[in-house]
């Protein structure tokens, strides 16, 4: 290849990611009254630096080829801070190695640049073979916490596949600057899907957690837990992990569920937007649900709507492992917007928005899931009776 033809080639690429970076993003059609969805993803694999992926010297790479070459971004971390944006992205390469990276905008549903580098999280733990899925938590305390999912090979297990999952910690200020506090220890054999609740709460650490028996099955893990914490630079969970939000007999959680965003405080209570597993004869199905704990206690369950809240539509529904979505982030800013964060099939990064009124109108007045179908035909009739006679009332 010419050196002509390198430069051509480098020169259509960064045309084309420049014009992925600055494209706006547009509302579906799509209406539920509850959230508006968008037509772009906000990140995806293209949306990684090309001097990520090139050797961009024609010396070197003399057909601008990419070398390490990126699988996926997806669940990402989400906050909102003096006025900007800031996605902690999972990033996936090639190797199927994932990676966490700092995407940032002024807006909340296009724009998203990564910084130069991807985080460089401290390499404390030697046994660590994989990263993923940051709840990035602002506490209290001050800091800024991630917590994340630390993946190492089951090495007592004879099976290749065999892997131990543990929530990693660590905590920064300016999301450059990362420390490294030890991983959290539970009675449970393995942790994932952990989140930090932002307060204090009995003057403790309070931690969302979803114990669980093996790497996939949650096995005798109820659901999502709530436990404490003395120290968050000795993180061990203190207290009985207590189930807070539990699996159910054919729900949407029947297999798993597991903590999502850091929950919403709101005036009527803590709405945690989570993420419930059921299976099928195409394998499992993943959505979000949401549910509300009491804002002087948020171990206690106060609100559970009825069924999913974001199913996989569409291309959404197709990835590296379809039929799944997937949140770990959400923002509210000061005019009291909603932006949730969310994958598709393990593969690239949504938004959906809504405001924290109409969040919690959905979360308090959505009747909850009655768990038969004569019950819940019994719950659409009755509303199906009250709009009739509405109508009638109004003449329609
Ligand atoms: O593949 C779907 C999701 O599977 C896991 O979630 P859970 O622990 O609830 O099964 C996570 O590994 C997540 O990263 C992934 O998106």
């Amino acid at each position: 290849m010419n050196n002509n033809e390198f430069m051509k080639n480098l020169s259509d690429a960064e045309q084309k990611y420049e014009a992925l970076i600055t494209r706006k993003n547009k509302p579906v059609d799509f209406y539920n009254g509850i959230y508006t969805k968008y037509e772009n993803p906000v990140l995806t694999a293209e949306h990684t630096p090309l001097f990520w992926r090139y050797d961009m010297d024609p010396e070197t790479n003399p057909f601008f080829m990419e070398r390490l070459g990126i699988n996926a971004v997806l669940n990402s971390g989400a906050l909102y801070m003096n006025g900007k944006y800031y996605l902690v992205a999972r990033v996936e390469g090639n190797d199927r190695k994932s990676f966490f990276a700092v995407a940032e905008s002024d807006s909340p549903i296009d724009g998203f640049r990564f910084r130069d580098y991807p985080v460089r999280l401290p390499d404390t733990c030697p046994e660590e073979t994989n990263v993923y899925d940051m709840r990035l938590t602002r506490h209290e305390d001050g800091w800024i916490y991630g917590v994340f999912c630390s993946e190492s090979k089951d090495t007592e297990s004879s099976d290749l596949s065999a892997a131990n999952a543990q929530a990693g910690i660590v905590r920064t200020k300016d999301l450059e600057n990362w420390e490294r506090l030890p991983n959290l220890k539970s009675r449970s054999p393995q942790q994932r899907n952990v989140v930090l609740h932002p307060e204090f709460f009995d003057g403790k650490y309070a931690f969302y957690t979803r114990p669980q028996d093996d790497f996939i099955s949650t096995g005798s893990g109820g659901g999502v837990c709530f436990g404490l914490c003395e120290d968050i630079t000795d993180p061990v969970i203190c207290t009985e992990e207590k189930v807070i939000s539990p699996r159910r007999y054919h729900t949407i959680t029947e297999v798993k569920n597991g903590a999502g965003a850091v929950p919403i405080k709101t005036e009527k209570g803590w709405i945690h937007i989570a993420h419930g597993v059921r299976n099928t004869a195409a394998g499992l199905r993943y959505v979000i649900y949401v549910f509300a704990t009491a804002l002087d206690d948020p171990s206690k369950l106060i609100a559970e709507p009825s069924g999913l809240f974001i199913a996989p539509h569409g291309a959404e529904r197709v990835g590296d492992v379809s039929n799944v979505v997937f949140t770990n982030g959400a923002v509210v800013n000061e005019r009291n917007e909603v932006y949730i964060y969310y994958a598709s099939s393990d593969t690239r990064v949504h938004v959906a928005s809504t405001t924290v009124e109409k969040l919690m109108d959905y979360t308090f007045s959505t009747p909850s899931d009655p768990l038969r179908s004569a019950d819940c035909v019994k719950q659409r009739c009755d509303l199906i009776a009250k709009n009739l006679a509405y109508m009638a009332v109004q003449g329609k």
